[in-house]
């Protein structure tokens, strides 16, 4: 789990240089400081689980298992990109691995994870679907909707809420008079569980019991993370309406540093092996970008393919 998140703090790192070098296209929403609560989820999923993420969605992908340098070739708009180069950073796919999308559109991994939750209950296997979106996404209809189906079906769907508690520059207490989100599971009857979103094993704990409760065909669960936004909403926002305190404070709550200290605490790790697996995600990630700047652009003439899929 310290690997998986380490790679996604590197990965985030380089994403954020290519951007600034101006050789990705549209907007980064970075995940950097919520790594722990897609390293917790994923941890407990199979292969052929599926999951959804959102437009903060690249930890969600290299989480459930997307090889980083076609992650990051999608961003930077390459052939060789999980999906071409026509996704970028909000819509990276990856079917082999069960990642049904990152997505732009707020709360719409929801009614797709309900389906992917659907399809394996149809079909009697005993996969499970997690979608995972923020707190503003609690307030749209795809989400009420979703997971009153997603009961009333008694769905192996896991609902992940990232509360870090903005919405773009709307505070969460602006557009809701909830402080713990998990109480809205009861309005569709289902359970709701709160758990230290900063905190690593206590998300990979949280998350074990509600995946294995979704696969014995129990239903679904909301599990809201409470993890912090260490960043802008998206690179280059000077987040002039958020009190510097709030921003110190999610800098503190760093999960991979929680984690690091835990482990070196129990002896379960050394000063040395912790910098010997980061040496090697770096370079891993250096070896990614190296695949991303060389590969080529899709011609403009590919711009109309895969749109559609052949339907006989
Ligand atoms: C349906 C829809 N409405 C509005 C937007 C614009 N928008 C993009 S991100 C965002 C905030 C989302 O906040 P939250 O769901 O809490 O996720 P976070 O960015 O905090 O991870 C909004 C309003 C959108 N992309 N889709």
């Amino acid at each position: 789990m310290l690997r998986s998140m380490l790679r996604i703090r590197r990965f985030e790192e380089k994403a954020i240089e290519v951007f600034s070098e101006g050789l990705m296209g549209g907007v980064l929403h970075t995940y950097i400081g919520e790594e722990a609560v897609a390293v917790g989820v994923c941890s407990n999923l199979r292969v052929d689980d599926y999951v959804a993420g959102t437009h903060r969605g690249h930890g969600h992908c290299l989480a459930k298992g997307a090889p980083s340098d076609r992650m990051l070739a999608e961003l930077m708009g390459r052939k060789t990109g999980l999906n071409k180069g026509k996704g970028g950073s909000m819509h990276t796919i990856d079917f082999s691995k069960g990642i049904l999308g990152s997505n732009g559109i707020v709360g719409s991994g929801i009614p797709i994870v309900v389906g992917a939750a659907l399809s394996a209950k149809m079909r009697g296997t005993d996969q499970v679907a997690v979608a995972f979106f923020g707190d503003g996404a609690t307030n749209r209809g795809s989400f009420h909707e979703g997971l009153n189906l997603a009961a009333l079906w008694d769905l192996p769907a896991i609902f992940v809420c990232e509360d870090n508690k903005w919405a773009i520059s709307v505070p969460k207490r602006r557009s809701t008079k909830l402080e713990d989100l998990s109480v809205r599971a009861s309005s569709y009857g289902m359970p709701g569980v709160s758990v230290d979103g900063s905190d690593i094993l206590a998300v990979h704990q949280a998350a074990a019991a509600v995946v294995a409760r979704a696969r014995r065909g129990e239903g679904p669960t909301l599990l809201v993370c409470d993890t912090p936004r260490a960043r802008g909403h998206e690179e280059g926002d000077p987040q002039d309406y958020r009190p510097k305190d709030d921003l110190e404070a999610a800098k503190r709550r760093d999960p991979i540093e929680g984690l690091k200290t835990y482990m070196l605490g129990a002896g379960m790790l050394t000063g040395d092996e912790f910098e010997a697996v980061d040496k090697a995600i770096v370079q891993e990630i250096m070896e990614a970008e190296r695949f991303a700047r060389q590969s080529p652009f899709p011609r403009p003439e590919e711009a109309l393919d895969d749109l559609f899929a052949e339907v006989h």
